[in-house]
C-alpha cells in the first residue's frame, strides 16, 4: 500500500488531494497545526478515530492519519517522516493569502519559503536513512510570475510582487537546487488560481459567492471588495490535485504550469455569480481600499501545454460551471442559515469594514 504525507491537509487542496489518494488505495498522513479550536472541517469526513483502528491505535494499514506539526518546526517534520514512512510527500502548507502576506511578511516567508527548505532537508536525510526514494510535490503558484506578460508558461520569468510570491519563488528554487544537487525527486507545480466550495472565505471567489447567496436571501446587503479589474485564471481545485498526483507518477521530476488557459476579471466573476441569482452586483458592491494590495498583479493566465502533453492532464470544470457550483453550494448554506441552522462563518468583507483587511 503506497503511503503519502500531506502538509496543509486541512486546506482546500489538502482535502481534495486526501480524497483522491484514499480513493487510489493510499494510506494518507496529514500534518495539522495545533490550535485551541478545531479547523479540520474539510477532512472530518475522511478521518477515522484512532480508537477504532485497533489496540495500538494503528490497526490495519490505510485511512487518514493526522500528526501535529508545523512548517516552522524541522524537528517535528523529521519525526513525522519517520513515523509515516511516506513514498510521496505533498507540500501544500503555506500562509497563502497574498494580501495578508504584506502584513505578515516574515511569517509568510518563514512558512512558505524556509518551510519548504526544512521539509526538503528532512526528506533528503530521511530518504538516505531509510534507503528508499521519496517523491516530493512542491506547491508553487502563478503569483510567482507577477508582472510577466500573459499567457505565462514554464519559460516565463518569475517577477513576484508580494512577500508570498517571493517566498514561493524561493521554495521553487530550493526544489530545483535539491533536485540537481542531491538527485531528489522534487516536482514543482505552478498552479494558477483554483477554487471550489471549500475555498477559504477571504479569497475573492468564495467571498463573492457567499455574499451573493446571503444577499439573495436578505441576510446581508453589502459586499466590500478591492480591485475589480484584476484578471485571474480560475480553475476547479478538484481538477488541480489530479495534476499534483500525476507529477509524482512521472519517470523524472519536472516543473509544470497547471491552468485552464482562460482568464476573467473580478468584475466578470461578480457578474456571473450575482447574475446566477438574478441580482445586480452594482447595487451591492462597495469598493473599500482596505481590500486592495499595495501592488496588484493585473493579469494571470496560464499556458499549461506541458502538463497536458506530458501528464495527460486536462481541466474538466470551466469558468461558468465553477461559478455555478460555488453559488449553488452557498445558496444551500444560506438557506440553512435562514432556516435557523448553524450559520456559515461569514468572513470579513461581508460585514462593514473592520480590522480584517483580507
Ligand atoms: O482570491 P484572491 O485573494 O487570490 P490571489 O491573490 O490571486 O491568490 C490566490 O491564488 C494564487 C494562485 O495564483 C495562490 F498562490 C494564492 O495562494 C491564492 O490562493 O484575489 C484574486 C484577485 C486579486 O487581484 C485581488 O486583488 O481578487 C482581487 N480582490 C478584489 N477584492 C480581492 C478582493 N481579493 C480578496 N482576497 N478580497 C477582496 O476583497
Amino acid at each position: 500500500m503506497p503511503r503519502a504525507l500531506i502538509t496543509g491537509v486541512t486546506g482546500q487542496d489538502g482535502s481534495y488531494l486526501a480524497e483522491l489518494l484514499l480513493g487510489r488505495g493510499y494510506e494518507v498522513h496529514g500534518i495539522v497545526r495545533r490550535s485551541s479550536s478545531f479547523h479540520t472541517e474539510r477532512i472530518d469526513h475522511l478521518y477515522t478515530d484512532p480508537h477504532l483502528l485497533g489496540d495500538d491505535g494503528h490497526g490495519e494499514p490505510g485511512g487518514l492519519r493526522l500528526h501535529y506539526g508545523d512548517m516552522l518546526d524541522g524537528t517535528a517534520l523529521r519525526r513525522i517522516l519517520d513515523a509515516a514512512q511516506p513514498d510521496e510527500v505533498y507540500n501544500l502548507a503555506a500562509q497563502s493569502h497574498v494580501r495578508v502576506s504584506f502584513d505578515q511578511s516574515e511569517h509568510t516567508a518563514d512558512v512558505a519559503g524556509l518551510g519548504a527548505l526544512r521539509l526538503f532537508e528532512a526528506v533528503r536525510d530521511h530518504a538516505r536513512a531509510a534507503g528508499r526514494p521519496v517523491r516530493v510535490y512542491q506547491a508553487g503558484s502563478s503569483e510567482m510570475f507577477g508582472l510577466a506578460p500573459a499567457p505565462q508558461n514554464e519559460a516565463s520569468p518569475f517577477l513576484p510582487r508580494s512577500p508570498y510570491a517571493v517566498a514561493k519563488v524561493a521554495a521553487h528554487h530550493f526544489g530545483v537546487t535539491f533536485r540537481e544537487a542531491y538527485g531528489l525527486f522534487i516536482a514543482n507545480g505552478i498552479l494558477f488560481n483554483h477554487e471550489s466550495p471549500r475555498r477559504g472565505e477571504t479569497f475573492v471567489t468564495l467571498k463573492i459567492t457567499r455574499a451573493a447567496a446571503r444577499i439573495r436571501l436578505g441576510l446581508q446587503d453589502r459586499l466590500y471588495l478591492g480591485e475589480l479589474d484584476a484578471r485571474r485564471d480560475w480553475g476547479f481545485a478538484g481538477d488541480y490535485v489530479v495534476a499534483m498526483w500525476l507529477m509524482l507518477q512521472q519517470p523524472v521530476p519536472g516543473d509544470f504550469v497547471v491552468a485552464t488557459g482562460e482568464s476573467h476579471s473580478v468584475r466578470e466573476f461578480l457578474e456571473a455569480a450575482f447574475g446566477r441569482l438574478e441580482l445586480d452586483w452594482q447595487a451591492h458592491v462597495v469598493l473599500d481600499p482596505r481590500y486592495r494590495r499595495p501592488v496588484e498583479i493585473p493579469h494571470l493566465c496560464g499556458d499549461s501545454t506541458r502538463a497536458r502533453a506530458t501528464l495527460g492532464w486536462t481541466p474538466r470544470v470551466r469558468f461558468a460551471e465553477l461559478v455555478a457550483m460555488m453559488v449553488d453550494h452557498d445558496l444551500d448554506l444560506a438557506q440553512r442559515e435562514r432556516a435557523g441552522g448553524a450559520p456559515p462563518n461569514v468572513g470579513p468583507g461581508s460585514r462593514a469594514p473592520g480590522p480584517g483587511r483580507a
